[in-house]
C-alpha cells in the first residue's frame, strides 16, 4: 500500500554493523539510528512504501576472510547479528529483502553476485518496486562504502531518481576516506545527495 512512487531503502540496520559488540561494528552507525527512524516515521506517515534490507550470509561463505574473502564472519541467517537492531523501526506493511543468502557478495540490494564465477543474479528489489509504481528511490543505511553505496549506484543504473541522506549513513572506512569516495563516485553517478 503506497499513496506515492518514492521508497524508502532501509539498508543493513542489524547488529552486526550498528551494536557495538557487532562483529563487523561501523564506527558511530548507534548516532544515525534516530535520523534513520525519523525517514521511517514520515515515510509511513505518507503511506510510502518501504523495503528493509538484510545481509544474510550462510556459516560459510567466500565472503568470508576465513573462507578466502574479506569479512569477519556477521550476519550469519538467523543469528543475532543478523537481527534488527534493537533501536530500528520497522515497520508492519513493509518489505524485507534478503541478500547473500546463497553464499553470494550481496553489496547491492537489487543483486548479488557469485564471488567465484562473478556470475550476477537479481534480488526481489526491482520486482517489488515495479510492482509499486516506483519511479523515486531513497537510500539511507549501513555501510556508506558497501551496501549504501552499491544500493544507490545499482538504484541509479536501472532508471530511478536516486537521493541519499548524509545524516542517515555510517562507513566501514576499511581505508580512511573510503565514506567520502563513495559519496563522490554517488555524485558522479548522478545521485542526489542531501545533509539530512
Ligand atoms: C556490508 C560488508 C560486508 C554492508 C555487508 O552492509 O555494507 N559490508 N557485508
Ligand atoms: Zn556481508
Amino acid at each position: 500500500m503506497s499513496n506515492s512512487n518514492r521508497v524508502l531503502i532501509v539498508v543493513d540496520v542489524q547488529n552486526d554493523f550498528v551494536d557495538p559488540s557487532g562483529n563487523l561494528y561501523v564506527q558511530d552507525a548507534p548516532s544515525v539510528v534516530p535520523n534513520i527512524n525519523t525517514k521511517i516515521a514520515a515515510a509511513r506517515g505518507d503511506e510510502r512504501l518501504i523495503v528493509y534490507t538484510q545481509d544474510w550470509h550462510p556459516e560459510v561463505t567466500p565472503h568470508f576472510a576465513k573462507d578466502g574473502g574479506i569479512w569477519p564472519v556477521h550476519c550469519v541467517a538467523g543469528s543475532w547479528g543478523a537481527q534488527w537492531y534493537s533501536e530500528l523501526e520497522v515497520a508492519t506493511n513493509s518489505q524485507v529483502v534478503r541478500k547473500g543468502t546463497g553464499g553470494e557478495d550481496g553489496y547491492s540490494g537489487f543483486s548479488v553476485r557469485d564471488p567465484l564465477t562473478n556470475a550476477e543474479s537479481d534480488t526481489a528489489m526491482e520486482e517489488i518496486l515495479k510492482r509499486h509504481g516506483v519511479t523515486d528511490v531513497d537510500v539511507v543505511g549501513i555501510a556508506t562504502d558497501y551496501c549504501v553505496k552499491e544500493t544507490a549506484l545499482d538504484a541509479c543504473r536501472r532508471g530511478y531518481k536516486t537521493n541519499i541522506y548524509l545524516d542517515c549513513m555510517k562507513g566501514v572506512n576499511l581505508q580512511p576516506g573510503d565514506a567520502d569516495s563513495a559519496i563522490a563516485a554517488m555524485v558522479e553517478a548522478g545521485i542526489e545527495v542531501f545533509d539530512g
